[in-house]
């Protein structure tokens, strides 16, 4: 057994004062430095997203942030502009520390297709190679934290449990948007896929 911390998205554009702001997101930032102590790897990841992504309501005429569109992969949320690449908001938080991760893994890149897990995009089958390399190192245990709970945490979770990882969620180390109701249907999604919410 070989496992490794997972840190979701913990960016300035999720944290106050950011685009899309998750309540108190920046509170989870020193205890996740914490802890990191307990693990002996840690991965994090950064949404990084192509300026006018297809995930932007300003990228489709007449649409407001947080409405829904159907994309060819299926229904998609519309953001407000966030985490665009080599900008500030796509910046980890700065009291983060990223001194201690083997690996960032950046997701969202494509123009077309959004991506929340950090294993497939929003298609769910355009991987982002992070299995590969979890499984090169023998990694069999993952617990995640991070924002957003019902986004990004929730289809991370998820995936990796589909992909057979022990997968643990510390959910007073995440926050969440909460957007009609998505903090408890991830909730239960997350529990009848086998991930352990602690
Ligand atoms: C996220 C919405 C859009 C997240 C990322 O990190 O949970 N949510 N992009
Ligand atoms: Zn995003």
């Amino acid at each position: 057994m070989s496992k490794a911390l997972l840190v979701i998205d913990v960016q300035n554009d999720f944290c106050p004062g950011g685009s899309l702001a998750v309540p108190d997101g920046d509170a989870i930032v020193e205890p996740i430095n914490t802890l990191m102590d307990a693990f002996e790897t840690v991965i994090l990841t950064q949404d990084w997203h192509p300026a006018g992504h297809s995930s932007f309501a300003f990228s489709h005429k007449g649409k407001s942030p947080f409405d829904v569109i159907e994309m060819p992969y299926g229904p998609q949320v519309l953001w407000p502009e966030h985490c665009v690449q080599g900008g500030q908001g796509a910046a980890f938080h700065p009291a983060l520390n990223t001194d201690r991760a083997d690996l960032i893994i950046r997701k969202g890149y494509n123009p077309q297709i959004d991506s929340y897990s950090a294993f497939f995009e929003n298609d769910q089958t355009t991987p982002t190679g992070l299995k590969g390399y979890l499984d090169t190192r023998g990694i069999t245990d993952l617990t995640l934290v991070g924002l957003a709970t019902d986004f990004c945490v929730h289809f991370s979770a998820v995936d990796a449990a589909k992909l057979d990882f022990q997968v643990t969620v510390k959910e007073a180390l995440c926050r969440a948007i909460d957007l009609d109701g998505s903090l408890a249907a991830a909730r239960e999604n997350m529990i009848s896929h086998g991930v352990t919410l602690l």
